[in-house]
C-alpha cells in the first residue's frame, strides 16, 4: 500500500517523464524541420519547388551558389583535354576583362556548364598561346570546338547562347543605349588609366568620364543600374569601378563617387549582386597589382 510520501513521488515522476517525452518530441521535430529547410536550400531537389530560372534568380539575389575555385595553371601545368566537348572559360582571377565573362557566367547560373580555367598571366603555360588562344590574352571561351575572345563579345555571346536569365532587356531604346555604353568602356578606362600617373588635377582629368556615367545612370528610372535593371552594361563597368575606386583613393586621395550619388548607389547595388560578389578581389591586392603594372611601383 502507498504511504503518504509515495503518492507525491509517483505524481512527480510521471510529470517529469511527460516533460522528458515532450522535450524529446520537440527536439526531434525541430531537427526534422531544420533538415528539411537545409536540404531545400542546398539540394538540387528544390528544383521541384522552383522553376530553374527562378532558382537562378534566387541564387543571384541571395548568394546561395558557392563555388570552390579551381587552382591557377602556370607554365608547369598540363593543358586540359582540349576540344573534348567541355565548355571552358580561360580566365585570370585578377583580370577585369576576364571578370566580365566570369560575372556573366555566374549571373546566368552557368557554374556547372562553363568550367573556369584560371591562367597565371605572369607565368603563362606555353600551350595556352600555342593550342588555345594565339592572342595569348584572357578571357577566351572554348565552346562547340571553337575558341572565342574579347570580353565584350564574350559577354554577349554567353548571354545569347546559353540558358539562364537574359542580361539584356528587349526594349529597343534600352538595347541601343546598351550598345552606346558598351562602346564607351574603352574610352572610359583609357582616360582613367592615363590619370593614374598624370601630375595634372585629378578632378579635371577624370571628372568628364565620371560625370558621363553619372548622367547615364539617370537615363532609365526603373532601377539603380545603367538600363534600370541589372544588365551586361553593369557587368562591363563593374570590374573597372572595383579597381578605380580604391586606386584613386590611394593614389590621389580622390573619391570618384563624391558628388555623384547615382554612381555611389549603383556600386552599392552592384555589391548585392551575388554573381558579381563571387568574383570580387581584395581591394588592396588590386591596388598593388595596378600600381605594379602601370606605374612600376
Ligand atoms: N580587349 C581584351 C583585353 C584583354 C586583356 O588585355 N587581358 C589581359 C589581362 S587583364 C591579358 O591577357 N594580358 C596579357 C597580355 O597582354 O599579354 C578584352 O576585352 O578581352
Amino acid at each position: 500500500m502507498a504511504d503518504n510520501h509515495t503518492i507525491p513521488i509517483v505524481i512527480f515522476l510521471n510529470v517529469s517523464l511527460l516533460k522528458v517525452r515532450f522535450l524529446t518530441f520537440a527536439v526531434k521535430h525541430l531537427i526534422n524541420v531544420s533538415t528539411a529547410i537545409i536540404s531545400a536550400l542546398s539540394n538540387s531537389s528544390c528544383d521541384t519547388l522552383y522553376h530553374r530560372s527562378e532558382l537562378q534568380h534566387l541564387a543571384m539575389a541571395t548568394g546561395k551558389v558557392h563555388e570552390v575555385l579551381p587552382p591557377v595553371l602556370d607554365s608547369s601545368s598540363e593543358p586540359p583535354t582540349l576540344f573534348d566537348g567541355t565548355t571552358r572559360l580561360y580566365t585570370s582571377y585578377i583580370c577585369p576583362y576576364a571578370q566580365r565573362a566570369w560575372i556573366t557566367r555566374n549571373c546566368k547560373g552557368l557554374q556547372d556548364v562553363i568550367k573556369l580555367v584560371p591562367i597565371d598571366l605572369q607565368n603563362r603555360p606555353a600551350w595556352y598561346k600555342e593550342k588555345v588562344y594565339p592572342p595569348n590574352k584572357v578571357p577566351s571561351l572554348e565552346h562547340n570546338n571553337e575558341i572565342k575572345g574579347e570580353s565584350l563579345d564574350l559577354i554577349k555571346y554567353i548571354d545569347s547562347n546559353f540558358e539562364g536569365p537574359s542580361l539584356l532587356p528587349e526594349d529597343p531604346a534600352k538595347r541601343k543605349f546598351a550598345e552606346e555604353m558598351l562602346s564607351y568602356t574603352d574610352t572610359f578606362t583609357a582616360i582613367m588609366r592615363y590619370a593614374f600617373s598624370s601630375e595634372g588635377d585629378v578632378a579635371n582629368e577624370i571628372g568628364g568620364p565620371l560625370d558621363h556615367l553619372e548622367s547615364a545612370l539617370s537615363k532609365f528610372d526603373d532601377g539603380p543600374f545603367f538600363l534600370g535593371q541589372f544588365s551586361l552594361v553593369d557587368i562591363a563597368y563593374g570590374p573597372f569601378f572595383e579597381r578605380f575606386h580604391p586606386l584613386f583613393l590611394d593614389l590621389k586621395n580622390y573619391d570618384i563617387t563624391t558628388g555623384r550619388p547615382k554612381l555611389k548607389l549603383w556600386f552599392e547595388e552592384m555589391n548585392k549582386v551575388d554573381g558579381y560578389v563571387q568574383t570580387r578581389r581584395d581591394p588592396q591586392e588590386l591596388v598593388a597589382a595596378l600600381k605594379k603594372r602601370f606605374m612600376g611601383k
